[in-house]
């Protein structure tokens, strides 16, 4: 096993921040083009032996600084998106170190709630689901509440979850919650995403999760 550093782990911050996906991208300041990006570092890491989970909890991170960034008016829209598309190559190397062996467990319908766009922590929570052996069907983004309610009946699944990132979005998720007990539909529901609090989410009768590992638990102890 490849011995990894300390140094190597906080480039694929250094990177996501920058959001260089590979080795062909440029950053800020020019130079380097031809440096390893998130994808090449991800693999290189996770060859040394780097737990996922380590993995994806530098990601969190990085995505944190951006938003900060983003807040004090130092990154704009397009560098946020640069340093989302970085995550989402970072990801794939990442999928077939958490793929399932075992067979296919519970159903869970994920969605983004109406109105937001944000995907990166669904699609983590979906993957790390699919690797515990979920079948997951992900609706992707901005979904109307109609469209989840319909789908859960549909595939008869045991739970579903929410992911809300803006404050403006996240009372979609009582929506949603209330038409599932409107229609009589007993499914668990998770939420999470970065506007949601477990308060919130309690007030909406729905299980708070703070991250992916979380989601797992939660629905793998049900
Ligand atoms: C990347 C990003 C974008 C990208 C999204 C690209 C994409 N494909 O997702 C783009 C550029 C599109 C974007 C757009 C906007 N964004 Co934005 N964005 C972010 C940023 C920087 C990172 C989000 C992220 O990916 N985090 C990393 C992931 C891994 O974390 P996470 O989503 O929280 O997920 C973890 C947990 O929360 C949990 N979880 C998440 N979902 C779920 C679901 C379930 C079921 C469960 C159980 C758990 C769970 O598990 C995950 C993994 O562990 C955040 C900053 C931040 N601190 O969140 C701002 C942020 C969310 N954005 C913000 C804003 C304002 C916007 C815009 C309104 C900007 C604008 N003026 O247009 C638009 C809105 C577009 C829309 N309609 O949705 C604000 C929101 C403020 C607020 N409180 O409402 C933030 C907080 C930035 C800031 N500090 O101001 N954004």
């Amino acid at each position: 096993m490849i011995k990894i550093s300390k140094e190597t782990i906080e480039r694929i911050k250094e990177n996501v921040v920058k959001g260089r996906r590979n080795k062909e991208d440029e950053d800020f300041e020019g130079g380097s083009i031809g440096e390893p990006g998130v994808e090449e570092l991800v693999e290189e890491v996770l060859k040394g032996g780097v737990k996922p989970k380590e993995i994806i909890d530098y990601i969190n991170e990085a995505m944190e600084v951006v938003g900060k960034r983003y807040e004090t008016g130092e990154f704009f829209i397009p560098d946020m998106m640069a340093s989302a598309e970085a995550v989402s190559a970072g990801m794939k190397v990442l999928e077939p170190y958490l793929s399932s062996t075992g067979e296919s467990m519970d159903k869970i319908v994920i969605a983004t709630v109406e109105g937001d766009l944000h995907d990166i922590g669904k699609n983590i929570v979906a993957l790390l689901l699919k690797g515990a052996g979920f079948n997951v069907i992900d609706l992707g983004t901005n979904v109307s509440a109609e469209k989840i309610v319909e789908t859960v009946k549909e595939e008869r699944a045991k739970f579903v979850g929410l992911s809300a990132l803006l404050t403006t979005t996240m009372r979609r998720m009582g929506e949603v919650v209330d038409k599932l007990r409107a229609e009589g539909v007993a499914v668990k529901v998770l939420a999470g995403g970065a506007a949601v609090s477990a308060e919130y989410a309690e007030q909406i009768g729905a299980i708070y999760c703070k991250d992916a590992f979380e989601a797992v638990e939660v629905a793998k102890g049900d």
